[in-house]
């Protein structure tokens, strides 16, 4: 039977990297399992440092308006990711399409994760379409999520493998890292009130630090900061007991690569928190905030997932600016064990790209 199926991904990059980086994964994960895989995506240019080495089988082709569809096959599968809202001529030639073979198509709504309750009622939903040049088929939502019961996360088939064969030191010394043994943590940050205090709370703590801050926001956070004590823009930079190392873009590869090497990580929005957990160290999200508030509870729905102990709780709440706290001290080894746990709990569910196959399947 042939199972290889033709899957238009769309993708529109509102803002930092993550819609990207999920569709990314995604298309990749896809192509990897044989599956033919086009995304369309209305600004690419992060792929060149987030996916250097393109594996065959995705098609990159730029989101433009009109779409440039002559001559294209039209596909199989429509993945519409986080509500960006699928270009009409491309719903008209899918619709036609559909109805000319008497389907009702299979398009797929890819949502945002979460830990909350509501993921798992409303998992695999099928929402017919009333209007539009879509009318007549039928969406489905596709939620990403943490339990059986959800479309699970993008893990990458080979992961614990290529874990288990990953060498710190010889890694961090590709990089021009000059690691000595001390406590590595990975910073990647929007704009954290409570980041000065972080840094003062590392350059005063006993323990030896360095602190590999990610490009982007997170490295012109800090730089604000120790622009203010007169650091210049030195790329390796100390104070007191912090040594601060700014690290180049990295591949989505040689990402996991940093959180696999890191002692504790600070991670950002929602891939790189998946990342952070398969890394199974310890870690620090800070959540991409809602004009509503409504990261709040999806921040606690989060830490209840990981049975967080009450200090992971605490710098949670100050490094997200809940609570208008002292930045509390950091309590690595336990919450080390609950991220583990968690990621061992994880392991044992389906990936999303397994379930997302699976899915199509079932309902095509
Ligand atoms: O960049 P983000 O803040 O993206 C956000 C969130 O996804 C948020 O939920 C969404 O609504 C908003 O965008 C629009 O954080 P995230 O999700 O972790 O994505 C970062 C991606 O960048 C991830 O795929 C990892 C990748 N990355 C690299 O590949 N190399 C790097 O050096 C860094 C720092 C990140």
């Amino acid at each position: 039977m042939n199972t290889e199926k033709l899957w238009n991904i769309f993708c529109r990059v509102v803002d930092n990297h993550g819609d990207l980086g999920v569709c990314w994964r995604l298309a990749s994960g896809l192509a990897a399992r044989g599956q033919r895989v086009r995304l369309w995506v209305d600004e690419p240019s992060a792929l060149r440092w987030m996916a250097p080495q393109a594996p065959s089988g995705v098609e990159v082709r730029r989101w433009t308006q009109p779409l440039a569809l002559d001559g294209l096959e039209v596909g199989d599968i429509l993945v519409e990711a986080f509500g960006c809202e699928v270009p009409p001529e491309y719903l008209a030639a899918y619709a036609h399409q559909c109805a000319t073979a008497g389907s009702l198509g299979l398009w797929l709504n890819l949502e945002y994760l979460s830990a909350e309750a509501f993921v798992a009622r409303s998992h695999g939903l099928p929402s017919p379409v009333m209007r539009g040049p879509g009318a007549g088929l039928r969406k489905f939502f596709f939620y990403p999520g943490f339990t059986p019961a959800t479309g699970g996360l993008l893990r990458g088939p080979d992961l614990p493998t290529r874990q288990a064969a990953f060498d710190r030191r010889a890694w961090l010394g590709q990089q021009g890292i000059a690691f000595q043994g001390e406590r590595l943590i990975s910073l990647f940050c929007y704009e954290p009130a409570a980041l000065p205090e972080l840094l003062a709370q590392l350059a005063g703590a006993p323990q030896p630090t360095r602190l590999l801050v990610t490009a982007g926001r997170a490295a012109a956070a800090v730089r604000a900061c120790t622009l203010a004590q007169g650091a210049g823009q030195n790329p390796q930079i100390a104070f007191g007991n912090l040594q601060i190392n700014y690290l180049p873009a990295l591949s989505q590869h040689d990402f996991d690569h940093l959180l696999w090497s890191c002692d504790l990580n600070f991670v950002r929005g929602e891939d790189s928190l998946v990342r952070a957990l398969w890394a199974g160290k310890a870690l620090i999200w800070q959540i991409y905030p809602q004009s509503d508030n409504a990261h709040h509870d999806k921040l606690e729905a989060f830490l209840d997932l990981l049975n967080a102990p009450a200090s992971m709780r605490a710098f949670h709440a100050a490094w997200n600016g809940l609570q208008q706290a002292t930045l509390p001290a950091l309590d690595t080894v336990p919450w080390q064990q609950s991220v583990a746990a968690t990621r061992q709990r994880l392991l044992a569910q389906d990936d999303l790209v397994t379930q997302i196959i699976g899915f199509t399947r079932i309902n095509r």
